[in-house]
């Protein structure tokens, strides 16, 4: 049999080193997760040769009667574990799943209010390089200064002002609640759609950790990589009265032929996603983002809201003298992988941001707990204090060394649910 090995070394060396690369370091990107062996074997399976164009059922080409049984099991899961009327399974990822709902339901010029990007929002919910903000009257809300928190009176301020078609709930770096109902109360009285961005907490929502929009919500969309643990793509739910629009919009609107292979291996993340081993490990995931963000706050850290209710915090670097992209650069060479992130009223700008975005996600699915989560919490502090001290560095690489090895990322992972 020709491996990719024999056939392709330079590509199989590459993925090589990037299997020890995620072996040998702490990941601590809140987007990021580690999708079990079986979502890889769907994604890697002949699904990916095949051509489907539409829907179960109604396809264009012959053939598709295996590709229809995984679609139907993809789809009739994520409506069970959301509770949803209607499931599209086909967006290629979430910036489509958003792209499709703005599409079925606004004009070109239509108003939409959503969470600024610099207080933690999206690029899809408004950016103006983005084309949320190119085709759409943009209007933002944020949080608050003082407390970091989601102001919902200065959101029905602005709707009431503004009367914007859709609201945008949902964030990538917002470390507290989402109050679901208050939108959904705020777009009735203005009349607005609402859409809940579930992309990074859906991992969280099913396993019963997070609030669930979808009782809420016209529109609820997600990816499918991050806390949920499955495959790099995207997923919409509605209520059916918008099942029509949402279909024809993703597919002949704005894709082609679905990637079934990715639609299989989002049917088996949703089916590890019902189990009480993942719930377990959303509810882990939650104690490790806490533990870790006490332990900052106790070593004087300044966090954004000061603290967190979910899978991710907000580290304000300004008070200890480093720029969130040195923090960046300083921690990959001590193995320990994050990403620099603006924090609300930052006055740096968006390209030196002046501070971390930690997520708990991935050393979840390792099957870190909270003593593994407190140890990082003080690895990182020491690097950050005295980046220069090849010592300190020396034994915080050791450190992450040990733990990356005590925690593999596939034998024995406490929330691997299939090996
Ligand atoms: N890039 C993702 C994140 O890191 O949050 C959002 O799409």
């Amino acid at each position: 049999m020709i491996t990719l090995k024999n056939d392709d070394p330079e590509v199989w060396r590459a993925i090589q080193e990037e299997n020890e690369r995620q072996q040998n370091t702490i990941d601590l990107i809140a987007s990021e997760n580690i999708c079990s062996l079986a979502v890889q074997e769907a994604q890697g399976s002949s699904m990916t040769n095949k051509y489907a164009e539409g829907y179960s059922g109604k396809r264009w080409y012959a053939g598709c009667g295996n590709v229809d049984a995984v679609e139907n099991l993809a789809i009739e899961r994520a409506k069970q574990i959301f509770g949803a009327e209607h499931a599209n399974v086909q967006p290629h990822a979430g910036s489509q799943a958003n792209m499709a709902v703005c599409f079925s339901v606004l004009k070109p010029g239509d108003s939409i209010l959503g969470m600024d990007l610099s207080h933690g929002g999206h690029l899809t919910h408004g950016f103006k390089k983005n084309f949320s903000g190119m085709m759409y009257e943009v209007y933002h809300y944020g949080v608050k200064k003082e407390t970091g928190y989601i102001d919902y009176d200065e959101v029905r301020n602005i709707a009431i002002k503004t009367k914007p078609k859709m609201i945008i709930a949902g964030a990538s770096a917002y470390p507290r609640i989402l109050d679901f109902a208050r939108f959904r109360k705020i777009a009735d009285e203005v009349g607005a759609y609402f859409m809940a961005d579930i992309a990074h907490i859906a991992g969280l929502i099913a396993g019963g950790v997070h609030p669930n929009p979808v009782p809420y919500a016209d529109f609820v969309t997600t990816t499918t990589h991050k806390t949920l643990r499955g495959p790099r793509g995207g997923l919409i739910l509605c209520k059916a009265k918008y099942a029509k629009q949402v279909d024809s919009v993703v597919f002949p609107g704005i894709q082609g032929g679905p990637f079934m292979h990715i639609i299989a291996a989002k049917a088996v993340a949703f089916k590890e996603a019902m189990t009480e081993e993942f719930k377990q490990c959303q509810r882990q995931t939650v104690k490790n983002a806490r533990a870790m963000a006490q332990e900052f706050v106790k070593r004087g850290y300044t966090l954004v809201s000061g603290g967190t209710d979910n899978h991710l915090f907000l580290v304000d670097l300004r008070n200890k003298g480093i720029a969130g992209k040195e923090a960046q650069v300083l921690l990959e060479t001590v193995d320990i992988v994050l990403n620099r992130n603006t924090i609300p009223f930052d006055e740096k700008g968006a390209n030196e941001p002046s501070g971390i975005r930690i997520g708990t996600p991935t050393i979840t699915s390792r099957g870190m707990k909270e003593t593994e989560a407190v140890k990082i919490a003080e690895c990182i502090d020491r690097v950050l204090l005295k980046p220069n001290d090849i010592m300190v560095k020396d034994s915080v690489k050791k450190i992450v060394k040990e733990l990356c090895s005590a925690f593999p990322l596939y034998e024995e992972a406490a929330c691997q649910t299939a090996k």
